[in-house]
Protein backbone atom coordinates (compact mmCIF):
# COMPACT_ATOMS: atom_id res chain seq x y z
CA UNK A 1 0.00 0.00 0.00
CA UNK A 2 1.56 3.31 -0.79
CA UNK A 3 1.77 6.14 1.84
CA UNK A 4 -0.97 8.41 0.95
CA UNK A 5 -3.36 5.35 0.91
CA UNK A 6 -1.91 4.27 4.48
CA UNK A 7 -2.13 7.77 6.06
CA UNK A 8 -5.82 7.86 4.78
CA UNK A 9 -6.38 4.35 6.14
CA UNK A 10 -5.07 5.30 9.89
CA UNK A 11 -6.75 8.35 10.01
CA UNK A 12 -10.35 6.94 8.66
CA UNK A 13 -9.36 4.07 11.59
CA UNK A 14 -9.05 7.05 14.06
CA UNK A 15 -12.16 8.79 12.92
CA UNK A 16 -14.16 5.10 13.37
CA UNK A 17 -13.26 4.78 16.96
CA UNK A 18 -13.37 9.01 17.98
CA UNK A 19 -16.39 8.51 20.32
CA UNK A 20 -16.63 12.45 20.94
CA UNK A 21 -14.25 13.39 22.92
CA UNK A 22 -12.32 10.31 23.27
CA UNK A 23 -10.78 7.45 20.84
CA UNK A 24 -11.66 3.92 22.05
CA UNK A 25 -8.68 1.32 21.53
CA UNK A 26 -11.06 -0.83 19.39
CA UNK A 27 -15.21 -0.61 19.46
CA UNK A 28 -14.76 -4.43 19.62
CA UNK A 29 -12.61 -5.38 22.37
CA UNK A 30 -12.28 -2.08 24.19
CA UNK A 31 -15.38 0.35 24.17
CA UNK A 32 -13.89 2.46 27.03
CA UNK A 33 -10.83 4.80 27.50
CA UNK A 34 -7.77 3.59 28.24
CA UNK A 35 -5.15 5.39 29.54
CA UNK A 36 -1.34 4.99 27.62
CA UNK A 37 -3.95 4.43 24.33
CA UNK A 38 -4.67 7.96 24.63
CA UNK A 39 -1.19 9.24 24.92
CA UNK A 40 -0.52 7.20 21.53
CA UNK A 41 -3.10 8.13 20.27
CA UNK A 42 -2.97 11.81 20.79
CA UNK A 43 0.63 11.50 19.48
CA UNK A 44 -1.15 10.17 16.28
CA UNK A 45 -3.32 13.34 16.14
CA UNK A 46 -1.07 15.62 16.81
CA UNK A 47 -0.66 15.31 12.87
CA UNK A 48 -4.41 14.36 11.52
CA UNK A 49 -6.54 16.37 14.05
CA UNK A 50 -4.73 18.31 16.84
CA UNK A 51 -7.59 19.96 18.64
CA UNK A 52 -8.74 16.16 18.89
CA UNK A 53 -5.55 15.49 20.18
CA UNK A 54 -5.53 17.83 23.07
CA UNK A 55 -9.51 16.90 23.14
CA UNK A 56 -8.58 13.31 23.81
CA UNK A 57 -6.09 13.66 26.80
CA UNK A 58 -8.22 16.82 28.56
CA UNK A 59 -10.54 13.62 28.36
CA UNK A 60 -8.74 11.86 30.15
CA UNK A 61 -7.48 14.25 32.82
CA UNK A 62 -10.61 15.29 33.59
CA UNK A 63 -10.54 11.58 35.70
CA UNK A 64 -7.19 12.26 37.50
CA UNK A 65 -7.80 10.86 40.80
CA UNK A 66 -7.31 13.49 43.63
CA UNK A 67 -4.00 11.65 44.76
CA UNK A 68 -2.88 12.20 41.09
CA UNK A 69 -2.95 8.94 39.40
CA UNK A 70 -4.31 8.96 35.82
CA UNK A 71 -6.81 5.63 35.96
CA UNK A 72 -6.04 3.04 33.52
CA UNK A 73 -9.52 2.92 32.33
CA UNK A 74 -12.05 5.98 32.16
CA UNK A 75 -15.17 3.48 31.47
CA UNK A 76 -17.90 5.24 29.38
CA UNK A 77 -21.36 5.58 31.47
CA UNK A 78 -22.89 4.66 27.52
CA UNK A 79 -21.32 1.21 28.08
CA UNK A 80 -23.21 -1.34 29.00
CA UNK A 81 -21.42 -3.08 31.50
CA UNK A 82 -21.64 -6.80 29.43
CA UNK A 83 -19.79 -4.66 27.04
CA UNK A 84 -16.64 -4.97 29.07
CA UNK A 85 -15.31 -7.26 31.99
CA UNK A 86 -14.12 -6.39 33.90
CA UNK A 87 -16.32 -3.31 34.11
CA UNK A 88 -17.13 -0.62 36.63
CA UNK A 89 -19.54 -2.60 38.44
CA UNK A 90 -16.40 -4.89 39.63
CA UNK A 91 -14.04 -1.57 40.13
CA UNK A 92 -16.67 -0.41 42.37
CA UNK A 93 -16.73 3.50 40.57
CA UNK A 94 -16.44 5.05 37.17
CA UNK A 95 -12.43 4.01 36.75
CA UNK A 96 -10.03 1.39 37.46
CA UNK A 97 -7.85 2.28 40.44
CA UNK A 98 -4.43 1.31 38.16
CA UNK A 99 -2.53 3.42 36.14
CA UNK A 100 -0.65 2.46 33.02
CA UNK A 101 2.36 3.75 31.70
CA UNK A 102 3.13 7.85 32.06
CA UNK A 103 3.33 8.41 27.93
CA UNK A 104 1.16 11.45 28.36
CA UNK A 105 3.98 14.46 29.03
CA UNK A 106 5.59 13.18 25.79
CA UNK A 107 2.11 13.15 24.55
CA UNK A 108 1.73 16.61 25.29
CA UNK A 109 4.97 17.84 24.31
CA UNK A 110 4.12 16.12 20.90
CA UNK A 111 1.06 17.98 20.56
CA UNK A 112 2.64 21.38 21.63
CA UNK A 113 5.28 20.99 19.04
CA UNK A 114 2.87 21.01 16.53
CA UNK A 115 -0.04 23.72 17.79
CA UNK A 116 2.25 25.99 20.20
CA UNK A 117 -0.91 26.66 22.61
CA UNK A 118 0.43 27.71 25.48
CA UNK A 119 -2.75 28.41 27.20
CA UNK A 120 -3.30 24.47 27.11
CA UNK A 121 0.23 23.34 27.51
CA UNK A 122 -0.28 25.33 31.04
CA UNK A 123 -3.66 23.64 31.75
CA UNK A 124 -1.75 19.92 31.74
CA UNK A 125 1.78 20.96 33.50
CA UNK A 126 0.61 20.79 37.09
CA UNK A 127 -1.92 17.52 36.30
CA UNK A 128 1.30 15.85 34.64
CA UNK A 129 3.35 17.01 38.08
CA UNK A 130 0.76 15.83 40.18
CA UNK A 131 0.89 12.23 37.84
CA UNK A 132 4.70 11.88 38.71
CA UNK A 133 4.12 13.13 42.09
CA UNK A 134 1.82 10.22 42.96
CA UNK A 135 4.21 7.45 41.25
CA UNK A 136 7.09 9.16 43.21
CA UNK A 137 5.59 9.31 46.70
CA UNK A 138 3.12 6.54 46.39
CA UNK A 139 4.65 3.57 44.30
CA UNK A 140 8.02 3.49 45.27
CA UNK A 141 7.22 0.06 47.20
CA UNK A 142 11.02 -0.55 47.71
CA UNK A 143 12.10 2.87 48.51
CA UNK A 144 14.89 2.21 45.84
CA UNK A 145 13.66 5.25 43.39
CA UNK A 146 11.70 3.09 41.42
CA UNK A 147 8.16 2.82 40.68
CA UNK A 148 6.65 -0.53 41.22
CA UNK A 149 2.99 -1.66 39.43
CA UNK A 150 0.90 -3.33 41.64
CA UNK A 151 -1.12 -5.49 38.45
CA UNK A 152 0.11 -6.87 34.93
CA UNK A 153 -2.32 -4.59 33.30
CA UNK A 154 -0.30 -1.45 34.95
CA UNK A 155 2.62 -2.45 32.48
CA UNK A 156 0.30 -2.39 29.91
CA UNK A 157 2.19 -5.71 28.65
CA UNK A 158 -0.67 -7.84 30.68
CA UNK A 159 0.21 -11.84 29.93
CA UNK A 160 3.85 -11.14 29.50
CA UNK A 161 6.28 -13.59 30.48
CA UNK A 162 7.98 -11.08 32.79
CA UNK A 163 5.25 -11.86 35.21
CA UNK A 164 5.41 -15.47 35.25
CA UNK A 165 6.78 -16.09 37.99
CA UNK A 166 5.35 -13.21 40.33
CA UNK A 167 1.87 -14.94 39.24
CA UNK A 168 3.05 -18.13 39.90
CA UNK A 169 3.42 -18.12 43.33
CA UNK A 170 -0.52 -16.90 43.24
CA UNK A 171 -3.51 -19.07 43.76
CA UNK A 172 -5.21 -19.29 40.62
CA UNK A 173 -9.29 -19.63 42.17
CA UNK A 174 -11.03 -21.07 39.21
CA UNK A 175 -14.10 -19.75 41.26
CA UNK A 176 -13.84 -15.97 39.91
CA UNK A 177 -14.61 -17.04 36.82
CA UNK A 178 -17.69 -18.74 37.01
CA UNK A 179 -18.39 -15.96 39.29
CA UNK A 180 -17.35 -13.35 36.68
CA UNK A 181 -17.60 -14.05 32.65
CA UNK A 182 -14.88 -12.99 30.55
CA UNK A 183 -15.97 -11.13 28.20
CA UNK A 184 -12.28 -10.80 25.92
CA UNK A 185 -12.73 -14.33 24.39
CA UNK A 186 -16.52 -14.17 23.26
CA UNK A 187 -14.71 -11.02 21.18
CA UNK A 188 -11.32 -12.52 20.10
CA UNK A 189 -9.98 -15.97 20.24
CA UNK A 190 -9.02 -17.36 23.49
CA UNK A 191 -5.62 -18.71 21.61
CA UNK A 192 -4.58 -15.25 21.15
CA UNK A 193 -5.71 -13.60 24.96
CA UNK A 194 -4.23 -14.44 28.53
CA UNK A 195 -5.51 -18.02 29.81
CA UNK A 196 -8.33 -18.76 32.54
CA UNK A 197 -5.36 -19.05 34.80
CA UNK A 198 -4.38 -15.85 34.09
CA UNK A 199 -7.63 -13.74 34.29
CA UNK A 200 -8.21 -15.58 37.54
CA UNK A 201 -5.00 -14.14 39.28
CA UNK A 202 -5.95 -10.35 37.72
CA UNK A 203 -9.56 -10.50 39.30
CA UNK A 204 -7.76 -11.82 42.65
CA UNK A 205 -4.77 -9.69 42.59
CA UNK A 206 -7.37 -6.36 41.33
CA UNK A 207 -10.20 -7.15 43.60
CA UNK A 208 -7.74 -7.29 46.90
CA UNK A 209 -6.36 -3.52 45.87
CA UNK A 210 -9.84 -2.54 45.39
CA UNK A 211 -11.06 -4.16 49.04
CA UNK A 212 -8.28 -1.93 50.37
CA UNK A 213 -9.35 1.75 49.25
CA UNK A 214 -7.11 1.33 46.24
CA UNK A 215 -4.41 2.37 48.84
CA UNK A 216 -0.22 2.04 48.49
CA UNK A 217 0.25 1.80 52.19
CA UNK A 218 2.81 -1.16 52.34
CA UNK A 219 2.45 -2.47 49.57
CA UNK A 220 5.57 -4.77 49.60
CA UNK A 221 4.13 -6.02 52.70
CA UNK A 222 0.74 -6.28 51.74
CA UNK A 223 -0.33 -7.06 48.55
CA UNK A 224 0.50 -10.10 46.44
CA UNK A 225 1.81 -8.37 43.34
CA UNK A 226 4.38 -5.67 43.01
CA UNK A 227 7.01 -5.64 39.97
CA UNK A 228 9.16 -2.96 38.70
CA UNK A 229 8.66 -3.19 35.38
CA UNK A 230 11.56 -1.89 32.64
CA UNK A 231 9.23 -0.27 30.14
CA UNK A 232 7.21 1.78 32.79
CA UNK A 233 9.72 3.26 34.42
CA UNK A 234 11.59 4.02 31.77
CA UNK A 235 8.75 5.78 30.37
CA UNK A 236 8.22 7.63 33.68
CA UNK A 237 12.12 8.96 32.87
CA UNK A 238 10.67 9.88 29.53
CA UNK A 239 7.97 12.25 30.84
CA UNK A 240 10.40 14.01 33.41
CA UNK A 241 12.58 14.80 30.37
CA UNK A 242 9.36 16.08 28.55
CA UNK A 243 8.20 17.86 31.66
CA UNK A 244 11.46 19.68 32.21
CA UNK A 245 11.22 21.00 28.42
CA UNK A 246 7.01 21.79 29.17
CA UNK A 247 8.37 24.05 32.37
CA UNK A 248 10.86 25.90 30.56
CA UNK A 249 8.64 26.50 27.74
CA UNK A 250 6.29 27.78 30.71
CA UNK A 251 9.43 29.88 31.98
CA UNK A 252 8.72 27.60 34.90
CA UNK A 253 12.30 25.77 36.73
CA UNK A 254 13.05 22.59 34.65
CA UNK A 255 16.13 21.44 36.98
CA UNK A 256 14.50 19.37 39.42
CA UNK A 257 12.83 17.25 36.61
CA UNK A 258 15.95 16.51 34.54
CA UNK A 259 17.41 15.60 38.38
CA UNK A 260 14.67 13.03 38.82
CA UNK A 261 15.15 11.77 35.25
CA UNK A 262 19.16 11.09 35.52
CA UNK A 263 18.08 9.31 39.20
CA UNK A 264 15.78 7.03 37.99
CA UNK A 265 18.06 5.86 34.94
CA UNK A 266 20.73 5.36 37.57
CA UNK A 267 18.18 3.20 39.36
CA UNK A 268 17.36 1.70 36.57
CA UNK A 269 20.76 0.61 35.61
CA UNK A 270 21.75 -0.15 38.94
CA UNK A 271 18.56 -2.45 39.92
CA UNK A 272 17.44 -3.59 36.38
CA UNK A 273 19.63 -4.41 34.31
CA UNK A 274 21.85 -7.46 33.44
CA UNK A 275 24.86 -7.61 32.31
CA UNK A 276 24.97 -11.43 31.82
CA UNK A 277 21.33 -10.71 29.27
CA UNK A 278 22.66 -6.76 27.92
CA UNK A 279 18.84 -6.06 28.68
CA UNK A 280 16.43 -5.01 31.53
CA UNK A 281 14.18 -7.28 33.25
CA UNK A 282 11.48 -7.10 35.90
CA UNK A 283 12.36 -7.04 39.00
CA UNK A 284 10.15 -8.34 42.28
CA UNK A 285 9.54 -6.49 45.57
CA UNK A 286 10.31 -7.19 48.26
CA UNK A 287 12.79 -10.06 47.48
CA UNK A 288 14.75 -8.33 44.99
CA UNK A 289 14.53 -11.38 42.31
CA UNK A 290 14.67 -10.52 38.46
CA UNK A 291 12.38 -12.30 36.45
CA UNK A 292 14.69 -14.49 33.79
CA UNK A 293 12.35 -13.85 30.41
CA UNK A 294 13.96 -11.56 28.14
CA UNK A 295 11.07 -9.45 26.70
CA UNK A 296 10.50 -6.35 24.95
CA UNK A 297 9.79 -4.52 28.06
CA UNK A 298 13.37 -4.83 28.66
CA UNK A 299 14.60 -3.04 25.59
CA UNK A 300 12.54 -0.25 26.04
CA UNK A 301 14.80 2.11 27.88
CA UNK A 302 16.71 2.86 24.77
CA UNK A 303 14.01 5.50 24.44
CA UNK A 304 16.38 7.51 27.69
CA UNK A 305 18.80 9.54 25.81
CA UNK A 306 20.74 9.62 29.30
CA UNK A 307 21.21 6.12 29.13
CA UNK A 308 25.18 5.34 29.42
CA UNK A 309 26.14 4.27 25.80
CA UNK A 310 27.61 1.05 26.30
CA UNK A 311 24.38 0.29 27.98
CA UNK A 312 22.27 1.47 24.94
CA UNK A 313 24.91 -0.47 22.93
CA UNK A 314 23.81 -3.68 24.39
CA UNK A 315 20.21 -3.29 24.23
CA UNK A 316 20.89 -2.35 20.64
CA UNK A 317 22.96 -5.63 19.94
CA UNK A 318 20.35 -8.12 22.52
CA UNK A 319 17.27 -6.34 19.66
CA UNK A 320 19.45 -7.22 16.94
CA UNK A 321 20.15 -11.04 17.91
CA UNK A 322 17.97 -13.51 16.71
CA UNK A 323 15.77 -13.90 20.26
CA UNK A 324 14.52 -10.20 18.69
CA UNK A 325 14.86 -9.92 14.98
CA UNK A 326 15.58 -6.23 15.04
CA UNK A 327 17.00 -5.56 11.25
CA UNK A 328 15.25 -8.60 10.39
CA UNK A 329 12.28 -9.14 8.09
CA UNK A 330 9.70 -7.87 10.85
CA UNK A 331 9.99 -5.94 13.70
CA UNK A 332 10.92 -6.71 17.16
CA UNK A 333 9.00 -9.35 19.13
CA UNK A 334 7.37 -9.13 22.17
CA UNK A 335 9.43 -11.92 23.76
CA UNK A 336 12.41 -14.01 22.67
CA UNK A 337 11.88 -15.75 19.46
CA UNK A 338 13.87 -18.89 20.93
CA UNK A 339 12.67 -19.11 24.04
CA UNK A 340 11.01 -22.59 24.84
CA UNK A 341 7.81 -20.98 25.29
CA UNK A 342 7.34 -18.11 22.86
CA UNK A 343 4.18 -18.09 21.41
CA UNK A 344 3.32 -16.62 17.88
CA UNK A 345 0.07 -15.70 18.78
CA UNK A 346 -0.59 -14.97 22.19
CA UNK A 347 -0.70 -11.52 22.86
CA UNK A 348 2.18 -10.26 25.03
CA UNK A 349 3.92 -13.69 24.57
CA UNK A 350 5.62 -13.47 21.44
CA UNK A 351 3.67 -11.21 18.58
CA UNK A 352 4.79 -8.27 17.47
CA UNK A 353 3.17 -4.71 18.92
CA UNK A 354 3.58 -1.32 16.91
CA UNK A 355 3.81 0.67 19.93
CA UNK A 356 6.49 -1.12 21.34
CA UNK A 357 8.51 -0.46 18.24
CA UNK A 358 7.71 2.99 17.73
CA UNK A 359 9.36 3.29 20.98
CA UNK A 360 12.42 1.46 19.68
CA UNK A 361 12.35 3.37 16.58
CA UNK A 362 12.95 6.65 18.81
CA UNK A 363 15.50 4.89 21.05
CA UNK A 364 17.58 4.07 17.97
CA UNK A 365 17.17 7.91 16.67
CA UNK A 366 18.23 9.42 20.31
CA UNK A 367 21.28 6.87 20.19
CA UNK A 368 22.68 8.04 16.95
CA UNK A 369 21.18 4.65 14.66
CA UNK A 370 19.54 6.47 11.71
CA UNK A 371 20.33 3.03 9.66
CA UNK A 372 18.08 0.38 11.90
CA UNK A 373 16.14 2.91 12.61
CA UNK A 374 15.28 3.90 8.98
CA UNK A 375 14.60 0.10 8.73
CA UNK A 376 12.31 -0.89 11.49
CA UNK A 377 10.25 2.08 10.46
CA UNK A 378 10.14 0.78 6.72
CA UNK A 379 9.23 -2.62 8.42
CA UNK A 380 6.36 -1.19 10.81
CA UNK A 381 4.62 0.97 7.63
CA UNK A 382 4.79 -2.51 5.22
CA UNK A 383 3.36 -4.49 7.94
CA UNK A 384 0.06 -2.02 8.63
CA UNK A 385 0.42 -1.33 5.11
CA UNK A 386 0.02 -4.97 4.61
CA UNK A 387 -2.27 -6.30 7.03
CA UNK A 388 -4.43 -3.47 8.44
CA UNK A 389 -4.40 -2.01 11.52
CA UNK A 390 -3.98 -4.74 13.96
CA UNK A 391 -3.45 -4.80 17.74
CA UNK A 392 -0.72 -7.02 17.50
CA UNK A 393 1.39 -9.23 14.35
CA UNK A 394 1.99 -12.90 13.96
CA UNK A 395 6.29 -12.52 14.06
CA UNK A 396 6.41 -14.85 11.53
CA UNK A 397 3.69 -14.49 8.72
CA UNK A 398 2.90 -11.19 9.66
CA UNK A 399 -0.80 -11.66 9.68
CA UNK A 400 -2.74 -9.08 12.00
CA UNK A 401 -3.88 -10.52 15.04
CA UNK A 402 -6.08 -9.49 17.98
CA UNK A 403 -8.63 -6.63 17.09
CA UNK A 404 -8.66 -4.94 13.64
CA UNK A 405 -9.09 -1.32 13.30
CA UNK A 406 -6.70 -0.69 16.37
CA UNK A 407 -6.22 3.08 17.66
CA UNK A 408 -2.68 3.40 18.64
CA UNK A 409 -1.41 1.02 15.53
CA UNK A 410 -3.17 3.71 13.78
CA UNK A 411 -1.91 6.67 15.18
CA UNK A 412 1.84 5.81 15.71
CA UNK A 413 1.61 4.92 11.66
CA UNK A 414 0.68 8.30 11.07
CA UNK A 415 3.34 9.94 13.55
CA UNK A 416 6.15 7.31 11.59
CA UNK A 417 4.84 8.65 8.34
CA UNK A 418 5.94 12.31 9.28
C1 LIG B 1 -4.81 -4.61 26.92
O1 LIG B 1 -5.21 -4.62 28.28
C2 LIG B 1 -6.59 -4.66 28.70
C3 LIG B 1 -6.62 -4.47 30.20
O2 LIG B 1 -6.13 -3.20 30.52
C4 LIG B 1 -7.30 -5.94 28.33
O3 LIG B 1 -6.65 -6.93 27.95
O4 LIG B 1 -8.53 -5.96 28.44
C5 LIG B 1 -3.31 -4.27 26.87
O5 LIG B 1 -2.78 -4.56 25.60
C6 LIG B 1 -3.07 -2.82 27.26
O6 LIG B 1 -1.73 -2.45 27.03
C7 LIG B 1 -3.97 -1.88 26.48
O7 LIG B 1 -3.84 -0.59 27.02
C8 LIG B 1 -5.44 -2.31 26.50
C9 LIG B 1 -6.32 -1.50 25.55
O8 LIG B 1 -5.72 -1.46 24.27
O9 LIG B 1 -5.57 -3.69 26.15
Amino acid sequence: MGRTALRTLAERVLDLNWTGDHTVPSRSLYPHQWSWDSAFVAIGLAHAAPDRAWRELESLFRAQWADGRVPHIVFNPAVPEGDYFPGPAFWDGPTTGLVQPPVHAVAVREIFRRTADRERLAWFYPRLCAQQAYLTTRRDAAGDGLVSIVHPWESGLDNSPSWDEALARLPADPELLRVHRRRDIRVAAPAHRPTDADYARYLAIAGAYRDRGYHDDDLAGRHGFVMECPSFNALRAAADIALAEIAEELGLPAAHHRERARAIVSAMVEHLFDPRTGMFHARAVPSGERAAARCVNGLVPLVLPGLPEEIAASLVEAATSPRFGLGGALPVTSYDRTAADFDPVRYWRGPIWINMNWLLHRGLLGHNHPAPAALLRDRMLDLVGTGGCYEYYHPVTGAGLGAAEFSWTAALTLDLLE
